[in-house]
């Protein structure tokens, strides 16, 4: 997770994506920054991609040589999506959700305009990406005869990464982020239910006759939806992509440190480009933002999962040098199943320990890191956690337990089967760490509330409030109308006291 806004210029939400390279270390003539290609040669030939490569990068467009994690769009001719991806997997690359895979009409249409034209359907080869092929794909295709009712709560919802609707929920999620860099939180919340509960269902929308019955699905939306299914794209998606504040915000956001406040303030001054806004000496930034800007390249590139369980055995080492009966769990996105996250998400806890060796646990952790040259960041965020005090009633609320929100040096050595960008000489990459340590009791709270997604967090906590009477957080989970916090020793035991069927982690992909 990331850390939540202070009352300054404190970072929000951000979801570093591959946006491309800072101006200082790319070459002049890339016009397309937020773009970068690779073509595959297989079914196209050397001659053939390489006149393409040659041609794209008199363009300004950013195309690699080699495949590397910088890639954000694979163009193939003749190919299907799914060859693409076992292509991928026989060379053992792990697909991110986030790559494209593009035919190469696409790439004719960009060389003709002369700038990135917008994806559409009949661009876009699509495979179902996180998930192996299931055995009988064509069986769930369509909408199944008896639809049964769709929850208005993503709790109610089995969602995992299988999405069968990627066309509506990116455009969705598009819009959604829109908002927020907007400040529309109505529009962008009535967006991400929208995604959310697209998400979960096992068939392709075809036509707006497959969508009855299903909430959330507003005028605005359906209207959206209709774009697409006519056109293969939505114009509206299309306006915001290209549209400046947008872009800006899309960018500004991408640096650590950097949320909406901020980038709000460059916008204003007129920056665009992230040269624009380092090269400006009245500027002040934040320590995070600073490293932020240090270790941009490593910090936009996903976490692989190699990665991340590199990353947990140092987290291990380092907590059971102190703490050997800790339990050291991953949380976030990879708790989940995704195979790729802008940072890895630990929960820390222990059973039989002072309350004085817990509080300075992560200190210790930290320090260590610090003398072994590990630790490239580092923002402690001290405990103020009440074991008395209700849970919140906000659906967003911050939680009161200490942690620590780092950026660690991890060396390539220590990935199995490291097929990471590496640079010429780099032996490391920055990795973004977060470390939560809360009471052992408070073990399951904390973890259910810490594996998300934030959208079925949010519903989980306004079904308790608005299903249940009862107040759920992270540390607490409270029966008004019985006046008494209900314990738990595991997530099982919560959803039971909620009436709730239980959700799997990998199906709370909502
Ligand atoms: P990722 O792959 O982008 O990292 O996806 P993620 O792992 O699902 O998201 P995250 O931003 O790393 O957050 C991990 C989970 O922590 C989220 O699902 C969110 O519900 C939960 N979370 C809290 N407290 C906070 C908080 O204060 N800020 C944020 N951003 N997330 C929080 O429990
Ligand atoms: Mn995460």
């Amino acid at each position: 997770m990331d850390p939540l806004p202070t009352a300054h210029s404190g970072p929000r939400k951000k979801r570093p994506r591959q946006m491309g390279a800072l101006t200082t270390s790319t070459p002049q003539d890339i016009k397309f920054r937020d773009l970068v290609l690779f073509i595959l040669e297989k079914k196209m030939g050397t001659s053939r991609r390489a006149f393409l490569m040659e041609l794209a990068r008199s363009k300004g467009f950013r195309v690699e040589n080699e495949l590397s994690d910088s890639v954000t769009h694979i163009v193939a001719e003749n190919n299907s999506g799914s060859d693409v991806l076992e292509w991928l997997q026989v060379q053992n690359i792990k697909a991110s959700s986030q790559l494209e895979f593009l035919d190469i009409s696409w790439l004719t249409e960009c060389m003709g305009a002369g700038k990135p034209v917008q994806m559409t359907g009949k661009h876009q080869l699509v495979v179902r990406r996180d998930y192996p092929p299931s055995p009988n794909p064509g069986l769930q295709k369509t909408p199944p005869p008896t639809v049964q009712k769709i929850s208005q709560y993503a709790c109610q919802r089995r969602t995992t990464l299988n999405n069968w609707n990627p066309l509506f929920t990116d455009a969705l999620d598009i819009l959604a982020e829109n908002s927020e860099f907007r400040e529309n939180e109505a529009c962008c919340l009535a967006f991400m239910r929208a995604s959310s509960v697209l998400k979960s269902l096992p068939f392709t929308i075809s036509s707006m006759k497959d969508t009855a019955g299903i909430p959330w699905l507003g005028d605005k939306v359906k209207y959206i939806m209709e774009g697409i299914i006519e056109d293969g794209e939505s114009s509206e998606v299309k306006a915001v992509l290209n549209d400046e504040r947008y872009q800006a915000f899309k960018l500004f956001t991408s640096v650590f440190g950097v949320g909406l406040k901020t980038s709000e303030k460059w916008f204003q001054k007129g920056f665009r480009t992230l040269g624009e806004v380092q090269s400006d000496k009245s500027l002040k930034f934040t320590r995070m933002q600073k490293a932020g800007f240090l270790y941009y390249e490593d910090l936009i590139s996903s976490v692989t999962r190699a990665e991340a369980e590199a990353v947990s055995v140092l987290v291990k080492e380092a907590v059971w040098t102190f703490l050997p009966n800790a339990l050291v769990t991953l949380t976030g996105g990879f708790r989940r199943g995704k195979k790729i996250g802008h940072d890895v998400d630990f929960l820390i806890t222990s059973p039989e320990v002072t309350e004085e060796k817990e509080q300075q646990l992560l200190h210790k952790v930290t320090n260590l890191w610090e003398k072994k040259g590990l630790l490239l960041f580092c923002d402690h965020v001290e405990s103020t956690f009440e074991k008395l005090k209700l849970p919140s009633r906000k659906v967003d609320a911050l939680d009161h337990f200490q942690k620590c929100f780092l950026i660690l040096k991890l060396d390539h050595q220590r990935v199995d089967s490291d097929q990471s960008s590496q640079q010429e000489g780099k032996t490391w990459k920055a990795i973004r760490v977060d470390l939560v340590i809360c009471p052992y009791e408070r073990r399951a709270f904390a973890l259910l509330g810490w594996s998300g997604s934030r959208q079925f967090e949010r519903d989980l906590r306004r079904y308790a409030t608005h299903e249940r009477k009862m107040m759920l957080d992270n540390h607490a989970l409270y029966d008004k109308t019985k006046k008494l916090f209900l314990k738990a020793e595991s997530e099982e035991e919560i959803f039971a006291h909620l009436g709730l069927d239980y959700i799997e982690p990998w199906e709370r992909n909502a």
